[in-house]
């Protein structure tokens, strides 16, 4: 059997163990990046290792999450990792520069590398023929030390295209269709790899939305062949030196096959709350609405702003709509500018914001309250948006954009396709990279503002753990919920003042009942449901917990980062065996956790007693991973293992 272009490039990179699907690998890394909100501690733990140069072949830190600055805190870690990066050879994007994965998409990815990032959407590179994977901060700083990133080797479903996209549909539909067949449960372990004649009519950029939003299917990564489109894509941004063609054989070997006809597919929208819960644009058009929002990682392309620039122009936006815009990189951002595009824009009626995360996070711009918000990006997880009871629609841009002029959702099929506009990519982008710092060849002072704090240390596992079962919740728990971003995203390098808002907005006293129960000795589990853990690979949701006192995270299932990031700090993640068991455990119960040791060493079944009865748990962890939690987490076993 051949091989698939995820192979290819798994099979290059392997350092350690054997290319067999669901046996533990280690891949070399080529390039990392990282962004703000995650990046501090990333980089607090790299300076932790005593390494002093990052040896990858590019490592870039970008600054667009936390880019408000309301207060000193923000401005303070972007010193810090400015001045940081100078000294350990590490490229800084600055505030200003654009959202990471489009910008690395621009100026950095290049087919054939592997690329790790401390970001979930980091799949975005697939669009350019990568392996880019997301992981929590911890691993992308140990892979910027030279070491390799461990996964389980994926299983490959094959997603063959086919046809031609309708004016009026778009990339943004492919992948909402997508999440429609698959939904955000059950992918974990997956890669998605496109094939088929219907690539060939799509543009880098907007292979990149559909990878980037495959993240919301929970697999480890998507990816594109490369090809002459990308080849075109590299000549255009002046890097055609770094093309490489990079084909599946005609025989590749796929343990899944899925065939979606582009002609045949229709406007999309996933409703309230949750990326999979897909209609059709058809189902709701009419629907009244308040704001519409269009930027992001998954929809902030050249292609897509001309698009929506060609929508607007001469338009107004309805008088009870808010109309967001975010660029999603400077390229992009000077382009329509230069080009007239951005004064349609701006002539409409819409809100210019810079080019950054944005209202994609939290980071301003909530809905009304009960709002109907219709957006443009990958995620619409209650109370993200910042409006609890606010309702997040996602689209594609045209339909964002046709909806913003109407005041209500627009179904594009009722319009006459010759409206459609056609946006060709340009020959040439405009490139500047004047926002990218290079790594200083002096040795400056490094910057720490008082909101920095110490990388959280972890003790070696203890063999015994009592406690209460401090939070039981249900199925679909995403990182959103266990660590809020949006106002709370200042204290991200700040963990005793971040920790106070574990679980907010699900149990406001979760944070401070945990804390003083460690104070007196009780640890904590948490008991959830399917796919715990989904959504951002924010750490934070792993390290704040632990600061707390949670030892033990018990649940139907796990998603992939969290679960990663669950052990890295010390937290054991640990799988029903029966899942009936589930509705037997309540909150506040007692629990004791003996033998650990043992227990974890020889992997056997971890029993624990919960209300005076045993209840089997499964740990899910490879047998390395097994030895980070026996030493209390990554940083410990690094420093170990470098010793
Ligand atoms: C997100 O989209 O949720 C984020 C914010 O980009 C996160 C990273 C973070 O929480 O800092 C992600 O996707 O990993
Ligand atoms: Fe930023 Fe949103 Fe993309 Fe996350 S999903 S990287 S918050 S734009």
């Amino acid at each position: 059997m051949g091989l698939s272009v995820t192979y290819k490039i798994l099979k290059d990179h392997l350092v350690d163990g054997e290319l067999i699907p669901g046996k533990e690998i280690g891949i070399k890394i080529d390039q990392t990046l990282t962004q703000d909100a995650t990046g501090t501690m990333a980089y607090l733990q790299f300076e932790a290792m005593n390494i002093p140069e990052v040896k990858t072949e590019i490592s870039v830190s970008y600054v667009d999450h936390n880019t408000l600055q309301m207060g000193f805190e923000n401005a303070d870690d972007h010193k810090y990792l400015q001045t940081m990066n100078a000294n350990y050879g590490i490229y800084y994007s600055k505030a200003g520069n654009g959202i990471c994965h489009q910008v690395h998409l621009e100026r950095f990815g290049r087919p054939g590398a592997t690329l790790l990032g401390s970001d979930s959407h980091t799949p975005t590179g697939g669009g350019i023929g990568m392996i880019a994977i997301g992981a929590g901060g911890l691993d992308v700083a140990v892979a910027m030390g030279g070491g390799a990133f461990y996964l389980t080797a994926p299983k490959v479903i094959n997603i063959e295209l086919k046809g031609k996209l309708r004016p009026w549909v778009s990339a943004k539909d492919v992948i909402l269709k997508v999440l429609e067949i698959l939904s955000t449960k059950g992918n974990v372990g997956y890669v998605v790899e496109y094939t088929g004649e219907g690539i060939k009519t799509l543009s880098v950029p907007e292979r990149a939305t559909i990878t980037n939003m495959g993240a919301e299917l929970g697999v480890t990564t998507s990816i594109f062949p490369s090809d002459d489109i990308t080849r075109e894509f590299l000549e255009a941004q002046g890097r055609e030196n770094l093309w490489m063609e990079l084909l599946p054989d005609d025989d590749a070997a796929y343990d899944k096959k899925i065939e979606i006809d582009l002609s045949t597919l229709e406007p999309l929208i996933a409703c309230p709350h949750s990326p999979d819960n897909i209609k059709k644009i058809k189902e709701l058009k009419g629907m009244k609405i308040d704001q519409v929002a269009i930027g992001s990682c998954t929809n902030s392309s050249y292609k897509d702003l001309m698009t929506v620039a060609a929508i607007l122009k001469g338009k107004k936006v309805h008088p009870e709509v808010s109309l967001i815009v975010a660029p999603g990189s400077k390229q992009v951002f000077e382009m329509i500018a230069k080009n007239g595009s951005l004064a349609d824009i701006i002539a409409a009626g819409a809100r210019i914001m810079e080019s950054a995360c944005g209202f994609c996070i939290g980071s301003g711009q909530a809905p009304v309250t009960n709002g109907v918000s219709l957006r443009t990006n990958n995620r619409n997880f209650e109370g993200r948006s910042g409006t609890t009871n606010a309702s997040v629609y996602l689209v594609s841009p045209e339909v964002a954009a046709l909806s913003a002029i109407e005041g209500k959702l627009v179904d594009p099929l009722e319009i006459d396709s010759s409206l459609y506009p056609e946006i060709k990519m340009p020959d040439k982008f405009y490139i500047d990279d004047s926002l990218i710092i290079p790594p200083s060849k002096t040795k400056v002072e490094i910057f720490r503002g008082p909101n920095i704090g110490q990388p959280p240390y972890t003790d070696p596992l203890a063999d015994e753990i009592t406690g209460v079962i401090g939070l039981k919740t249900g199925d679909k728990i995403t990182t959103d919920h266990i660590m809020p971003a949006g106002q709370r995203l200042k204290y991200r390098s700040n963990i005793p003042e971040y920790a106070k808002y574990v679980f907010e907005n699900i149990d406001p006293e979760f944070a401070s009942r945990t804390l003083s129960n460690k104070k007196n000795g009780i640890y904590t589990a948490i008991v959830g449901g399917e796919s715990y853990g989904q959504g951002s690979s924010r750490e934070h949701a792993a390290i704040c917990p632990m600061y707390l006192g949670v030892r033990i995270v018990m649940a139907k299932s796990f998603e992939r980062i969290h679960s990663g990031n669950l052990i890295n700090f010390g937290i054991i993640p640990l799988v029903f065996k029966n899942k009936e068991d589930y509705d037997k455990i309540n909150q506040n119960d007692p629990f004791v956790a003996r033998d650990l040791i043992k227990t974890i060493k020889e992997n056997l079944t971890v029993k624990i007693e919960i209300a005076g009865k045993i209840y089997d748990f499964e740990l899910l962890a490879t047998e390395r991973q097994r030895k980070i939690l026996l030493a209390g987490g990554l940083l410990n076993y690094t420093k170990n293992s470098m010793a």
